[in-house]
């Protein structure tokens, strides 16, 4: 069953109920200020850091799910009828609803008695401020008067404190009513020099910025008292709950429409030219009223939409594939690519399963996103890459996660995942690629952000890969440290009393177990960087990474090779996991992933041996799990990965982020059936039928599909900000499709499967643009602008050249 459908032409998700199994998302924002919205006009908008500079408040774990946004209600003044355009927070019946999320907007109409609204809500390029244009059309063949209510709850800056500190928060509220327009200042007079504020297009009957004033006691935002009344008090708040509700009268003669354009937006003042007059509490407004004055104006809103939609045009328009299978199309040149812009905007902050007051960004994370997004904006992944590798320290290693708004490494988290440097390297090297812009790998960067630290990028490469060769364990595999990839195989959990195993912060980073994991990881950063080396004309370099990869290699296939697959660990007490020795959890996805793609196993057959073992063991129809069998206890000398019940999260759930590596492995191992049959099992608008059963957005990955120990196998859950879009994206567009930048060119290698005919391809690289056909024929071949060239590699062109290319596979 399906909740909507896709309109590939306007690039929109349509969902046509509202009560959508979960709240289906968009993301309003693409540079600085962002916010969530539901299909109901639910979440929340933040400055720059979810946590720190929240504009709008969001109630944790409520029940519905959904609750609290950007809500508007519609009045009937001649019979006091009210609803909500967006349906909620009144839950009214509405004769039609249709809510469109469009890329970085979303459009919400409804129609109840005649009456239609519709609200688009989006983020200017280049401006801290939301829009919300308004249409109310009276459909009616009699006269209409209305009133048109709008409603915003706003946080007190700091979303955590806001949530917890009451005794504070509750008298620190303060707000300013100027021109028709709602400021909110809480803590404007001593600890901050920014603000928000909410304004409106229209002629005020009357506002009110107490939440309690709004709502009356004892009622929610289903039933407002002001709006139930139809009168708003003009209530200023001193402490409590600061809101902003605009109360806007409107007469429509049969036929007639109005445009209402709220603003909301968020504001810096500088330090010394806070107040107006200087000394006063008066906030200085005038930067900001020029702002507000011109978004408020409907020809502005509309320039504003165009802009975005060229701009969406610029960064999709890099790549733009035709081929026999309509999911794939659309997710690779819209959603996907969408998503992969999102994930990278915002790691994994805000969504309806990241709190916004959890984590900062994440070290492997953020490294991992720019895969799925360099080719559409290189330089912002470059400087996303100098600013995660200053928060690597001088040994190598790297903090987990960083603050968005300080850029420093996160000290509640620390170090000790020893996958972490290795990221960097595939990073780089992946915008090296893409970019041909070798001057990045000179650039002075600090170690921790430390002035006087700065050693060029390159030398950052250099210690991520020396850090894992400083940190071997008795197999000669890198030690793990905390965790790898796998944040929740914590397995240097041990006893000091025999037989009493107890886990502490101090021991979890210095034992002695090791990672099958990252030594394929270490294998694949390590030739990565023996190319980058080569590219620097540091030849001897280069070999001894090669070496190092050779020799890591070797120990691999001797103590990380248990017979049909690669071995995931070693714990801390020396024992195989992931081994056909153990009871549970006898083989594991990420290594037979891994190891693959770092070229172990290619030539000895091995590969294909831990690829089938995967298909036999892993696979299910709605994608692969994690490991198998699931552990159906908690053992204490595996860590978190056993607390999860069987079938979800890292225990033997469908984590997505490690299915395209398998994807990607087949495609490697020349499987096209295989690598395009587990892309389309996770694929989420193939997925689109199942709605019922996977419940999250058809139009964008979840992180985590329910594994078939689970009583919900199929269900989705952790949408949006997961590693899973870029991951996908690379395995179906450099590997399936096999368009891939590479250090000399823009190779291309289609692994397809047996029954497509071929596919077409538009894509940009370094400038030039390449049109791409691909058919079957009997002999492989390329040719390049009617001339065949030798292998499978097209050497990068002049900037501003069209070249086209024919690929005939086997
Ligand atoms: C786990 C969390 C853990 C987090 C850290 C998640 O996959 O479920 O428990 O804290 O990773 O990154
Ligand atoms: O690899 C991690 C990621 O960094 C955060 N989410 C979970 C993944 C697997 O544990």
């Amino acid at each position: 069953m399906r909740y909507g459908h896709f309109d590939d032409e306007r690039r929109e998700y349509v969902i046509d109920r509202p009560d959508t199994p979960l709240p289906w998302i968009n993301y309003l924002g693409t540079e600085a200020y962002f916010g969530i919205v539901t299909n109901t006009a639910g979440g929340y908008s933040f400055y720059r850091d979810a946590k720190l500079r929240r504009l709008t408040r969001y109630r944790y774990n409520n029940a519905p799910f959904d609750v609290g946004g950007r809500y508007l209600y519609v009045r009937d003044d001649a019979t006091g009828d009210f609803w909500s355009p967006s349906w909620q927070p009144t839950q009214s019946e509405l004769d039609d609803y249709e809510c469109r999320h469009g890329l970085s907007y979303t459009r919400i109409a409804a129609r109840r008695g005649g009456i239609r609204a519709e609200t688009l809500y989006y983020v200017p390029l280049g401006e801290t401020l939301e829009v919300w244009r308004v249409n109310v059309t009276n459909e009616r063949d009699t006269a209409a008067e209305l009133s048109l209510f709008s409603s915003v709850e706003f946080c007190l800056w700091d979303a955590q404190d806001d949530a917890t500190n009451f005794q504070r928060n509750f008298s620190t509220g303060q707000v300013e009513v100027d021109g028709g327009t709602i400021y909110h200042k809480t803590e404007y007079r001593e600890r901050r020099d920014h603000f928000a504020y909410f304004a409106c297009s229209e002629p005020l009957a009357g506002f009110d910025t107490q939440r309690e004033a709004f709502l009356g006691p004892y009622r929610g935002y289903d039933q407002p008292r002001v709006v139930e009344q139809g009168a708003a008090t003009d209530s200023i708040a001193h402490g409590w709950a600061p809101i902003g509700s605009h109360h806007v009268r409107l007469a429509l003669q049969p036929g007639e429409s109005r445009e209402v354009v709220f603003v909301l937006g968020y504001a810096e003042n500088p330090r010394d030219d806070k107040f107006d007059p200087p000394g006063s509490q008066t906030i200085n407004k005038r930067n900001v009223r020029p702002v507000i004055e011109r978004w408020l104006r409907p020809e502005t809103v509309a320039d504003g939409l165009a802009a975005l939609g060229d701009y969406w045009d610029r960064l999709l328009g890099g790549l733009h594939v035709t081929t026999p299978d309509p999911d794939t199309d659309r997710m690779v040149n819209i959603w996907n690519a969408y998503q992969c812009m999102v994930t990278f905007n915002l790691s994994r902050s805000a969504s309806f399963y990241e709190s916004g007051i959890g984590r900062g960004m994440g070290f492997r994370d953020s490294n991992q996103d720019l895969l799925g997004f360099v080719h559409m904006i290189p330089e912002r992944a470059r400087e996303r890459i100098l600013d995660i590798a200053a928060t690597q320290m001088a040994t190598g290693g790297a903090y987990h996660q960083y603050q968005p708004l300080t850029k420093r490494g996160n000290n509640d988290i620390g170090e000790g995942f020893n996958d972490d440097p290795l990221w960097l390297v595939l990073g780089v090297s992946a915008y090296v690629k893409e970019t041909g812009d070798e001057s990045i790998l000179d650039v002075p960067v600090p170690f921790d952000n430390e002035p006087g630290s700065e050693q060029p990028l390159y030398e950052h490469l250099r210690r991520s890969v020396r850090y894992t060769q400083e940190r071997l364990g008795p197999h000669g595999l890198p030690l793990i440290g905390r965790a790898d990839w796998n944040d929740c195989l914590n397995l240097n959990c041990f006893s000091d009393t025999p037989g009493e195993p107890f886990q502490t912060t101090e021991n979890v980073s210095g034992g002695t177990a090791e990672s099958v994991f990252i030594a394929g990881q270490f294998v694949l950063a390590a030739k990565e960087l023996a190319a980058i080396a080569d590219l620097r004309g540091l030849g001897e370099e280069a070999g001894e990474y090669r070496a190092a990869a050779e020799k890591m290699t070797g120990v691999i296939v001797e103590h990380g090779w248990d017979g049909e697959w690669f071995r995931r660990a070693y714990d801390f007490h020396g024992n195989p996991i992931g081994s056909g020795e153990n009871d549970e959890g006898q083989i594991f996805i990420e290594p037979q992933g891994m190891c693959v793609l770092g070229g172990v196993g290619l030539d000895d057959g091995l590969a294909t041996r831990a690829l089938r073992s995967v298909a036999e063991r892993l696979a299910t129809p709605h994608g692969i799990v994690l490991q198998q069998p699931a552990y159906s206890s908690y053992r204490i000398e595996l860590g978190e990965i056993s607390s999860y019940p069987p079938g979800y999260k890292e225990n033997a759930g469908i984590f997505c982020h490690t299915n395209p590596w398998i994807m990607i492995a087949e495609a490697m191992v020349g499987n096209g059936d295989r690598a395009f049959d587990y892309y389309r099992r996770i694929n989420p608008s193939a997925r689109e039928e199942l709605s019922e059963l996977h419940r999250c957005e058809p139009y964008v990955y979840a992180q985590m599909i329910a594994g078939k120990d689970a009583p919900t196998h199929g269900e989705a859950k952790n949408s949006w900000l997961t590693g899973t879009a870029a991951w996908n994206f690379v395995a179906i567009t450099q590997w399936i499709l096999g368009i891939r930048p590479e250090l000399t060119g823009l190779r291309i290698e289609p692994v397809l499967p047996a029954d497509w005919p071929g596919f077409q391809a538009t894509r940009a690289f370094r400038g030039a643009t390449y049109e791409i056909t691909v058919r079957r024929g009997a002999e492989a071949g390329l040719v390049v602008d009617g001339e065949r060239l030798d292998g499978t590699v097209v050497p990068a062109a002049e900037p501003g050249t069209v070249l086209r290319v024919e690929v005939t596979v086997g």
